[in-house]
C-alpha cells in the first residue's frame, strides 16, 4: 500500500462485505476541519493508518477501513474482519473504540452502534444460560427475578449483611446481590460472607420451598477472580457477580471461561459505565457496552429502568431487544433493571420492558418502614400483581406489606 493517505479511507460508493464489523459513529470535527477529512482519519486511526502517509516496501495484507456513508455528523465505517483477532475483545476495541477518542481532528466522537459480523461473533462465547436462568435456576414461570442489595453499600458486617438476605429471601425474594463496592474488605471479608450468606440462603430455601441464589461480588484482579469462581463453585453457589467496566473485558474472558467449567452464571454490574456512556456525543454508547458485554459472556447484565428509576439511562427498551436478539444463535442476556426501584414503580417498569428481565431494589426494600423482611414482600407482591394483570393499588387491600410501600413511595420516580 505504497503512498496511502487520509483519502484511501473513504469511498462513499463502498458497499461492506458481509465480513465486515460495521461501525456507527456520531462525530463533531474540529473548527478546521470537513466532515469528510475527519472521517477519513476515523477510519485510518483505527485501522491501518496513521498522521503521515506512508511508503510501504513489499506487498503486505490491506487491512484499511473504509468510511463509506455520511449522513449529517453520523458516519458508517467497515473494518476488514482480518484486522481482528477472534476472540480478543480488548484488541477489537483498541481498534474501534480506541486511538480516536482522543483525536484532535475531532472535538467529539461517539461510538453508536456496531454491526457484529457472524465469524467475528461466533469467535466469542456468549453467554451460558442468558435468560434462562430465570427458569433454569428459580422455576420463575412468567415472572420477572427479584433481586435486593443490602444497604448502606459497605460497613454491614458480615453477619448483618447475611441475615439481611436471610430476611429479604424469606420475604420472597430470589437473590441476594453484593453491591459494587463490596468486594473483600476487614469489615465484611469475602470468604466469610460467602459461607455464612449460603447457610442462611439453604435455611431460607427450607423454609419458603423455593430456590434462592447469591451474587456475590468477585471482583477484583483475573486471578483473583478465577480463584473466588472456585470457591463459590465448591460451596455451592450459583452465580458469581463482576463488574465488567472497571475490571475490564479481557477479565471477564477469563471468568467466563471459568464459569463454563464450573457451571456457574455471571452477573454483570456496570459501575463507571456512564464514564463512556453519558455524555451524548462523545464516548461509547451503553449499547454498545453492552453488546460487548454478551459476545464476551456474561448471563445478566444491568441495563437501567426505562427512565423510571434514580440514574440517568439511555435507551433501556433498546438495548434489551439488542440483547434478545437473533446474532447467529448466541444465548441472550437477562437484562437487570436497577437503581432507585421501589414497588410502586413495578406495574410501569414491567409495561416498558416486559417481564424477562431481573429486578433489583436496595433502597426500595431495605427503607420499608417495617424493615427488609416486608420490603422484599412489597415488592414480590407487586412483581406477582403485575405479572397477573391486578392493578397494585387492589392487590394491596389484601397484601400490608405492600400497601404500605405504596404509602411510603406511591409510585413516584426518587432523585
Ligand atoms: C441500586 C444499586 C446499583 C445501581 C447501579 C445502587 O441500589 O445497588 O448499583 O442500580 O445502576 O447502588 O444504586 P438502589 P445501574 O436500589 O438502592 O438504588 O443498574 O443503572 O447500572
Ligand atoms: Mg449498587
Amino acid at each position: 500500500m505504497p503512498g496511502i493517505t487520509y483519502e484511501d479511507f473513504l469511498n462513499l460508493d463502498y458497499t461492506p462485505a458481509d465480513s465486515e464489523l460495521v461501525c456507527t459513529f456520531h462525530i463533531d470535527p474540529a473548527a478546521d476541519m470537513d466532515m469528510e477529512a475527519a472521517a477519513s482519519r476515523v477510519a485510518s486511526e483505527s485501522s491501518n493508518g496513521t498522521w503521515a502517509e506512508l511508503q510501504v516496501e513489499g506487498g503486505i495484507t490491506d487491512l484499511s477501513a473504509t468510511t463509506f456513508d455520511i449522513d449529517g455528523n453520523t458516519i458508517r465505517v467497515a473494518y476488514p474482519d482480518e484486522l481482528f483477532e477472534d476472540g480478543n475483545m480488548a484488541q477489537v476495541l483498541s481498534c474501534i473504540a480506541g486511538n480516536i477518542m482522543g483525536m484532535k481532528a475531532v472535538d467529539h466522537i461517539r461510538l453508536l452502534d456496531c454491526e457484529w459480523p457472524e465469524s467475528l461473533t461466533t469467535s466469542f462465547p456468549g453467554p451460558q444460560f442468558g435468560s434462562d436462568v430465570r427458569n433454569e435456576i428459580f422455576d420463575a414461570g412468567d415472572r420477572p427475578i427479584t433481586a435486593t442489595v443490602p444497604k448502606p453499600k459497605v460497613g454491614l458486617s458480615t453477619d448483618q449483611h447475611a441475615k439481611i438476605g436471610y430476611e429479604a429471601w424469606l420475604g420472597g425474594l430470589d437473590l441476594l446481590k453484593d453491591d459494587e463496592n463490596l468486594t473483600d474488605q476487614a469489615f465484611n471479608p469475602f470468604h466469610d460472607r460467602l459461607t455464612e450468606s449460603l447457610s442462611y440462603r439453604d435455611d431460607a430455601q427450607d423454609e419458603t420451598g423455593e430456590k434462592k441464589s447469591y451474587l456475590i461480588n468477585i471482583t477484583a484482579d483475573a486471578n483473583t477472580m478465577l480463584e473466588r469462581a472456585d470457591v463459590v463453585a465448591e460451596q455451592g453457589c450459583e452465580y458469581v457477580m463482576v463488574d465488567v467496566v472497571t475490571t475490564g473485558w479481557a477479565a471477564v474472558q477469563a471468568v467466563r471461561e471459568r464459569c463454563e467449567e464450573l457451571g456457574l452464571a455471571i452477573h454483570a454490574h456496570r459501575a463507571m459505565h456512564a464514564a463512556f456512556d453519558r455524555l451524548e456525543d462523545h464516548g461509547v454508547s451503553m449499547r454498545v457496552l453492552a453488546q460487548v458485554t454478551r459476545l464476551c459472556g456474561t448471563d445478566q447484565l444491568h441495563t437501567g429502568t426505562a427512565d423510571l428509576g434514580k440514574l440517568a439511562n439511555e435507551d433501556t427498551v433498546g438495548i434489551n431487544e439488542w440483547l434478545y436478539s437473533d446474532l447467529y444463535g448466541m444465548t441472550d442476556v437477562l437484562p437487570v433493571a436497577s437503581g432507585g426501584l421501589h414497588p410502586g414503580l413495578v406495574p410501569e417498569l414491567i409495561e416498558r420492558e416486559g417481564t424477562n428481565i431481573a429486578i433489583q431494589a436496595g433502597g426500595g426494600v431495605h427503607g420499608h418502614p417495617d424493615g427488609t423482611r416486608a420490603g422484599a414482600a412489597a415488592l414480590r407482591q407487586a412483581v406477582d400483581a403485575s405479572v397477573a394483570g391486578t392493578p397494585i393499588e387492589e392487590y394491596a387491600d389484601d397484601h400490608p406489606e405492600l400497601q404500605t410501600a405504596l404509602d411510603k413511595w406511591g409510585t413516584e420516580t426518587p432523585r
